[in-house]
């Protein structure tokens, strides 16, 4: 589903693909026709070009190039697709813009997308609030809450204003840090970048990125070069560099272009090569176990700072680096011994984790998956075919996979009514008869309903091999009844997992808090998983859950969600979580072997 961004409504990236462009145009133009008036008819044909551009799997750049001439005819063929929409893509394609994007974006008031971005707030109310009070942004809302006015609206209520307050609380606060899932992809590139450029010697990320934090608030690269100048001087000239911050010898800091339509901070250090090490350690953090380490340091007579562990200085008024004292330890691997301390993964380097609180040797890591249990077909919101997803799991190096479709109360997307899921499950049974290199597992990511009832029968349940429950909707619901509703699910004897538990999409909505103790216990007592839904805009359970859940004696299951070819690559960021939470390996069912995770889920029952 192409999402709408906020504070950038006519920028995009060079990131994204032209068809993400494309929906994302149609998108805008849809809420513009909505905000000015335009009868339903426009507004949907925009709406659904924006479904159909996401959906498509064939590039529409090349498709323009490549037919030319006959472009708009292959485009209006195309089942969501009119006159009208194919030549506003063929515009789109030949000349980088829609002429009638830029006139409606004109028309409305540029904060009114960010009003439009508060989660809850759809354009039949932002017009009335655009119509009737004149608001134009956010602050317009705020004022209209502060002084009641927002009362006058109709269907406005006092719960509705609450909603609007948190969401707009909850926006704004979690604002300014940018998820894991956008922040590494765009470090790895600027790593490769920076590594090509001449006198580059080592690089890498630090900071909260290596730690594998979920959102990030900067990301820290180190490097050592030959040509110090040269590396600071490219650096600051990055593509997708929008303002320098500050450039220094040792230090520039710059502000990048997301493909979300957010900026981030990008800080670059320069070092001298002895002190990488050192350096790495210390940029690392967290600054809580930074602290512990230095005090750790001083307990042993030494010092440790970014330049490396050392005997007490002779002259403590001297920067470390000119003090003709011989270092201790450079290495990251050296330090941590000479502080009697196995190397710390830099994902357990919290102030909230114990130093001596895992198993080097048991903690999970990327190589131990060998199994997706949540993923989506066409069946439902998916657009890999069955066949196509056991070949991305074979591709992945995995025993098993799960084919987890949406059920009957999600018809946004596409939900299977128990009609189609025993066709499903057919069809899934015979491509998994077919195949010799993955074992394919007829499954369905089942709707845990507000009350906690499931939304299939039992009898059509027990026919599956797997049964994922998640919460979709209801999740503003109290902690009592959220409680109530997934221990529900959670003791229901034909379910294997419960799906992301709390439903949260970070910096989005929080999602349901239930009262976590009673639910590890539960799942602990009655051998139901609990899923870490590995995709970064979700980690769901986080962290901080998993080592409680773990703790409780409960099992977890680390899945993906995937809907399209690459969904299956986002499997790194559930490991970061759980590595974070100390995880060992076997607490997660989708470690073990096609034997002892078939044996599982019959005995389960
Ligand atoms: P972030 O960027 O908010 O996601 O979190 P970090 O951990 O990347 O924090 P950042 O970028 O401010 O600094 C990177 C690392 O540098 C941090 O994890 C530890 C180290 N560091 C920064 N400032 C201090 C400090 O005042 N004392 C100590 N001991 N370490 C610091
Ligand atoms: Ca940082
Ligand atoms: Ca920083
Ligand atoms: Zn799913």
């Amino acid at each position: 589903m192409t999402a709408f961004h906020a504070g950038a409504p006519c920028g995009y990236s060079a990131d994204m693909s032209t068809n993400r462009q494309l929906a994302e145009v149609f998108t805008q133009m849809a809420l513009a026709l909505e905000l000015t008036g335009a009868n339903a008819f426009r507004v949907n044909a925009h709406n659904r070009a924006a479904r159909v551009c996401a959906d498509l799997t064939d590039d529409l750049a090349q498709l323009v190039e490549r037919e030319g001439d006959d472009a708009a005819q292959v485009l209006s063929a195309i089942d969501g697709i009119g006159k009208a929409t194919a030549s506003k893509i063929i515009e789109f394609v030949r000349t980088g813009e829609v002429k009638e994007h830029g006139r409606l974006m004109n028309e409305v008031p540029a904060g009114l997308f960010d009003v439009l971005a508060v989660p809850g707030l759809g354009p039949k109310t932002v017009k009335l609030m655009w119509d009737e009070l004149g608001i134009v942004d956010l602050q317009g809302v705020k004022n209209a809450i502060e002084d009641d006015s927002i009362l006058t609206l109709p269907r406005m209520g006092a719960k509705t204003v609450a909603n609007i307050t948190d969401a707009i609380t909850f926006m704004e606060t979690a604002g300014d840090r940018t998820r894991i899932g956008i922040a590494l992809p765009l470090a790895e590139a600027l790593v490769e970048t920076m590594s090509q450029v001449k006198g580059v010697k080592r690089i890498q990320y630090a900071g909260s990125l290596r730690r594998g934090t979920e959102t990030i608030g900067d990301i820290d690269l180190l490097i050592t070069s030959a040509d110090p100048l040269r590396a600071a001087e490219a650096f600051r000239t990055l593509p997708g560099v929008n303002k320098v911050l500050a450039s220094g010898e040792t230090k520039s800091s710059v502000r990048m272009s997301l493909p979300d339509g957010g900026a981030i901070q990008v800080d670059l250090r320069i070092v001298e090569q002895p002190a990488y090490e050192a350096a790495l350690m210390y940029f690392t953090g967290s600054k809580q176990h930074n602290i512990r380490m230095r005090q750790r340091a001083i307990d042993r007579g030494l010092r440790l700072n970014e330049y490396g562990l050392f005997p007490e200085p002779p002259d403590p008024d001297a920067p470390p680096q000119k003090q003709n004292v011989t270092p201790v330890a450079l290495t990251e691997q050296a330090i941590y011994e000479a502080l009697d301390l196995p190397w710390i993964p830099p994902e357990l380097r919290e102030e909230s984790v114990k130093l001596d609180g895992f198993d080097a040797a048991a903690l999970i890591d990327l190589g131990d998956i060998t199994s997706d249990l949540h993923t989506h077909t066409t069946a439902s919101d998916g657009s890999m075919s069955i066949d196509q997803l056991a070949d991305l799991a074979v591709a992945h190096g995995y025993h098993t996979v799960a084919v987890t479709d949406h059920s009957v109360s999600q018809p946004i997307a596409n939900g299977l009514s128990a009609d189609r899921l025993r066709e499903h499950i057919q069809a899934i049974r015979t491509a998994n008869e077919r195949r010799s290199d993955i074992t394919i597992l007829a499954g369905s990511e089942v709707d845990i309903l507000a009350d906690g009832r499931l939304d299939y029968d039992d009898d059509l349940l027990a026919e599956l091999d797997i049964v994922i429950a998640s919460p979709h909707s209801a999740l503003r619901q109290e902690p009592k009844a959220a409680t109530s509703r997934l221990l529900r699910a959670i003791t229901h004897p034909l379910v294997h997992i419960i799906g992301h538990p709390t439903g949260r999409y970070i910096g989005k909505r929080p999602g349901l808090s239930p009262d976590m103790p009673t639910l590890f216990a539960a799942a602990a007592e009655h051998d139901t998983a609990l899923e870490v839904n590995a995709h970064w805009s979700r980690l769901d359970l986080r962290d901080t859950h998993i080592r409680a859940a773990a703790a409780a004696g409960s099992k977890l299951s680390i899945n993906t969600d995937a809907h399209h070819a690459d969904g299956m690559d986002v499997i790194r960021y559930g490991i970061l979580a759980a590595r974070r939470a100390g995880l060992d390996r076997d607490a997660c069912i989708n470690t073990w072997s096609a034997e002892a995770l078939r044996t599982w889920l019959t005995r389960k029952r």
